[in-house]
């Protein structure tokens, strides 16, 4: 079972997949939605637009473009509402959902963000172990190899979750 912790741009990476923390509209918008977006150029969209949105937990598949990795996982984690709205329980499903799409298309290495831990409010250091559980139970109850990479974009968090899980 392997876990990587990483930090930088997830966009690049040179992963089979990469996950996108998208909202429903699955139409781009800030943080790493829009890094993805912007270097993965205008035909990411175009695809987007004939998925019909994606609800909140539940992820989608696309073609990675001009990005390094083949494909973007995008996935819709929950607004951080206080924690007694199923947030926990939706961003595990987040993840459960985005790791089967990668191992549906053959995925061996595939990079996360801190789903919902930005613009979507959910605490960062609970969102890094419910990202860092729900991938190892995952990993670990199907036997997969997939190497599977949580990317942490700013320093001082990365040195924090890789001296506490490193
Ligand atoms: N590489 C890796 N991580 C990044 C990058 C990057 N290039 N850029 C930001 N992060 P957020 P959310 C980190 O806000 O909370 C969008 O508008 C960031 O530091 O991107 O799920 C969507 O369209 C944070 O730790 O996603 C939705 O409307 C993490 O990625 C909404 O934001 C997630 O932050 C989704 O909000």
């Amino acid at each position: 079972m392997s876990i990587k912790i990483l930090q930088g741009d997830i966009t690049k990476l040179n992963v089979d997949a990469i996950v996108n923390a998208a909202n429903r509209s699955l139409l781009g918008g800030g943080g790493v939605d829009g890094c993805i977006h912007r270097a993965a150029g205008k035909e990411l969209l175009a695809e987007c637009r004939t998925l019909g949105g994606c609800p909140t937990g539940e992820a989608k598949v696309t073609g990675g473009y001009k990005l390094p990795c083949r494909y973007v996982i995008h996935t819709v984690g929950p607004v951080w509402s206080g924690g007694d709205r199923d947030e926990e329980k939706l961003l595990t499903s987040c993840y459960e959902n985005s790791l089967v799409l990668a191992a549906e298309k053959g995925c061996s290495t595939v990079a996360f963000p801190l789903i919902s831990a930005g613009v979507y409010g959910y605490p960062k250091d609970d969102a890094f172990r419910v990202a860092y559980d729900t991938i190892g139970r995952f990993l670990e109850e199907k036997g997969s190899d997939m190497e599977v990479s949580i990317v942490i974009f700013d320093r001082a968090d990365y040195e924090k979750y890789k001296s506490i899980y490193g």
